[in-house]
């Protein structure tokens, strides 16, 4: 992990900026005040003795609280947030709450020309909207290594894979034998598995059988390698799965189940008391699945272990009520926590119990050791790495904080009480997260309530209300809301990582599938992408056209086609100044893209009928960005 940093960092500095100069110098300067922050706070796990500059910033800047982040400051942390019904991600600084960027991933996004330009397109196969909902971050050692970030889509049953380094979405997998993928989560020992839930069961293989059997559905609990984002394997189970965890050691994995009736109408779904959670024993489904103890479902290539029925060696089910919504693992790693959702319940199962239920030696059951009223609609909880846990409750509109310990201790001791606070939040909470909450550095600064409704909050602006991400500063004993944040529907989910763990870089790297393409296509063509400069023929009714751009000039002033050719544009940027982005927009031809520092993209589209058309660069890049343009000459 060090290493890669090591080799980022020089990729940084290579980029000379002037920004870079001012991070260093800013670290620099607070240096001799950190000491006397880290010392107080002594939650983070990182060397704090003798932090790095960027570290020791981070601190001091925690140890005074400060929620305003002054102009020209920096946010002690980056925040992921989902994008829900935009297909996106989002950068949020906290204590911010600015919105820094969003990182369209399943969405078409105009600005960029994701899911337009060619490698997007294909990547996404030309479908233009996804259901993001829940962001995490590769692992090592049960701590972010600053590498990935990986998004689900509902909407489509996919996973997609963003680079920290270039911010961009790299991979994207189609999920077989599912819909509604839904909870998913990274395991934490290392970049290992992602591990996806199938919250729709469906018929298995859906091909046109069972259908008006829905005794005869399952759903899938998907396997996913988080370096090669290859489907390695998947479970069928009966019931549904709604969130998913991991432990911090790489034996299981886990789904809550809110339809273990098997219901297909409301009535049906909230039948039980009870329902469950899935624990999956991750050894024994890697022996199966490497001794060919599996089955194939439909077209799919990928080997299915077949879980469906009673508890067994891969699956066993945790009795929870009722209809139980997130599960959150704490940063010890003991504990799995279980939200009840139409339980006023929290389930907390220890996780070592687990083993001695696989082996029938104790009742599933029994591996809960803690079950405190937390209020109504408890859907997910966070951890400040102090032993206390943070409950976003629905309907109540409250974050109940409340001592793992003592929940335990509660557990057949009526006279102890394991809430600790209750406090107000606008309104109808979903997710919450605190500061590096899902990593064994979880440092108690920080917690994200996301509210679905905003209400009286903000200016009306008509009927579409923003979401209300609220900011809850937990450093101290109580718990104290300091800042609204109106967002645009409906980030589902946040994680909040240091600043120091990411290391974008500020110019495009020409690596990754995206450069293997065009590399690719430059050789076909025997050209040099950074001087491309021409048009080719490909044959009847193809061009492809190379252009480098510079501020504030395109290389190519002109360029002729014929009407109803298929036009492959490919454009470089040639600048590598960090913020001179160039772009491409061809009027009328609906092609608008942009293309960053030392990048290259390309776009493909018919052209119209015969005239002139220009195309010009849309990104304000110079004083004479307006000049930056070229006429598309559209012959008969
Ligand atoms: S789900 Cu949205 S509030 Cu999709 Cu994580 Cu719980
Ligand atoms: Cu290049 Cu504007």
């Amino acid at each position: 992990m060090a290493k890669e940093h090591d080799e980022r960092d020089t990729i940084e500095q290579q980029s000379e900026s002037g920004a870079d100069r001012r991070e260093f110098m800013r670290g620099g300067l607070v240096i001799g005040g950190s000491l006397v922050g880290s010392a107080a706070l002594g939650c983070f796990a990182q060397d704090d003795q003798n932090p790095s500059p960027e570290r020791a910033a981070v601190l001091e800047h925690v140890a005074q609280n400060k929620v305003d982040v002054a102009p020209g400051e920096l946010d002690d942390y980056y925040g992921f947030w989902s994008g829900g019904q935009s297909g996106e991600v989002r950068i949020v600084g906290v204590p911010s709450m600015r919105e820094l960027k969003r990182i369209p991933v399943f969405n078409r996004d105009a600005a960029t020309g994701w899911g337009a330009d060619d490698f997007s397109k294909a990547l996404l196969g030309g479908r233009q909207s996804g259901d993001t909902h829940h962001v995490h971050l590769s692992y090592t050692d049960g701590t972010y290594d600053g590498r990935y970030v990986y998004v689900n889509d509902k909407a489509s049953a996919r996973l997609a894979r963003i680079r920290c380094d270039t911010m961009e979405v790299d991979r994207v997998t189609d999920i077989p034998n599912s819909q509604g993928t839904h909870g998913i989560f990274p395991q934490r020992h290392k970049t290992g598995l992602v591990l996806c839930n199938a919250e729709f069961r469906t018929p298995q293989a859906n091909d046109g059988r069972d259908m008006d059997d829905p005794s005869k559905y399952g759903a899938m609990h998907t396997a996913i390698d988080g370096e090669t984002m290859e489907v390695k394997w998947q479970v069928l189970v009966e019931g549904n799965m709604d969130l998913c965890a991991t432990d911090y050691e790489g034996k299981y994995s886990f789904a809550t189940c809110y339809n273990s009736e098997g219901g297909v109408n409301l009535e049906g779904m909230m039948a039980a008391e009870r329902d469950h959670l899935y624990v999956f024993n991750l050894a024994a489904i890697e022996a199966a699945v490497s001794e060919g103890k599996t089955i194939r479902v439909g077209d799919s290539p990928v080997p299915v272990v077949d879980a469906r029925g009673a508890d067994g060696p891969y699956v066993l089910r945790v009795p929870i009520p009722k209809s139980p919504h997130g599960v959150n693992i704490d940063p010890t790693g003991a504990y799995a926590v279980c939200a009840g959702k139409l339980s006023p319940t929290v389930s907390v199962v220890q996780i070592d119990k687990l083993d001695a239920a696989f082996a029938g030696q104790i009742k599933p059951r029994d591996a809960v050791v803690a079950e405190p009223e937390v209020g109504l609609g408890p859907l997910h909880t966070a951890f400040d790495g102090r032993g206390n846990a943070y409950t976003s409750i629905f309907i109540d509109s409250v974050v109940t904080k409340w001592n793992i310990a003592k929940a335990i201790e509660a557990y057949g001791d009526e006279t102890v009480d394991p809430i600790l606070q209750k406090i107000d939040v606008h309104y109808q909470i979903g997710h919450i997260n605190a500061s590096m909450s899902e990593t064994k550095d979880a440092d108690g600064q920080w917690l994200i309530a996301l509210c679905k409704f905003s209400k009286d909050r903000f200016l009306n602006v008509g009927p579409l209300h923003p979401e209300n991400d609220q900011l809850i500063d937990i450093s101290g004993d109580e718990m104290k809301l300091v800042h609204d944040g109106p967002t645009f529907p409906e980030p589902h989910d946040a994680v909040v990582v240091p600043r120091d763990l990411i290391h974008p870089s500020k110019i495009m790297l020409r690596n990754g599938p995206r450069f293997e393409l065009y590399d690719k296509m430059a050789e076909e063509d025997g050209v040099d992408l950074m001087s491309a400069s021409q048009v080719i023929r490909k044959g009847p009714g193809k061009v492809r056209v190379y252009i480098v751009g510079a501020a504030p000039v395109f290389s190519l002033t002109e360029f002729r086609v014929k009407s109803g050719d298929e036009v492959q544009l490919v454009v470089t940027n040639l600048d590598a100044v960090e913020d001179l982005s160039h772009g491409m927009c061809v009027s009328k031809h609906d092609v608008n893209f942009l293309v960053n520092p030392q990048d290259t993209k390309s776009m493909t589209f018919t052209a119209g009928a015969p005239g002139v058309y220009w195309y010009y660069c849309p990104w304000f890049c110079h004083a004479l960005h307006l000049e930056m343009r070229g006429r598309m000459i559209v012959e008969a």
